[in-house]
């Protein structure tokens, strides 16, 4: 709640893996950490937005709605870690063009609705884990083919014993998504 008793709501752009997609990387992050994120909170974040009020979500959903983004495709094979937070991630090697133009879009499009684009370049991951204290680098994994064929608006809910990440809307790419 703000000042005004308006509900916000902790919102983010991502691709939300398919079922098999989801069960793969599940699959690496019992592989690669020691105490994995659940599998059904396992996606790729393209834009955060935190807290926004109902107006700003209107914006929001309006501003992207125009979007003429092409479907891709990304095989994930890159073991990386961040230092401070202790994440854990899976990315890729090659980013596709078509992944940082969606991107660039939604940056771009949403900055009417009070969105700043983050200073740092935008590296694609799946977080798998976070807080892990003993790195894990490694290229050349096995690949993880995911077929990108839409992006999703999602609200992160804090729920008993950590959050739970619900999807409010779709956006299909490769066609008109009004
Ligand atoms: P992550 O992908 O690196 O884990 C929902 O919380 C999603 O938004 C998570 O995927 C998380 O990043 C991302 N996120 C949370 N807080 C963030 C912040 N302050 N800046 C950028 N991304 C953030």
């Amino acid at each position: 709640m703000n000042e005004t008793g308006e509900r916000k709501r902790r919102l983010f752009f991502a691709l939300w893996p398919d079922p098999e997609v989801r069960r793969r990387l599940a699959e690496a992050a019992r592989r690669w950490t020691p105490h994995p994120l659940a599998t059904p909170n396992l996606h790729m974040t393209l834009v955060f937005l935190g807290a926004r009020g109902e107006e700003e979500l209107r914006c929001i959903i309006e501003a992207v709605s125009g979007i003429r983004a092409e479907p891709f495709d990304i095989e994930l094979d890159y073991l990386g870690h961040w230092g401070r937070a202790g994440i854990q991630w899976l990315g890729s090697s090659r980013i596709p063009p078509a992944l940082n133009a969606l991107v660039g879009q939604l940056q771009q499009r949403l900055q009417p609705c009070g969105y700043e684009p983050e200073k740092r370049r935008f590296v694609p991951h799946v977080t798998l884990a976070r807080k892990v204290r003993k790195p894990r680098i490694k290229a050349g994994l096995e690949p993880i083919r995911w077929s990108v064929r839409e992006f999703v608006l999602a609200e992160s809910v804090s729920v008993e014993g950590g959050v739970s990440y619900q999807v409010l809307q779709r956006w299909p790419l490769g066609e008109a998504s009004l």
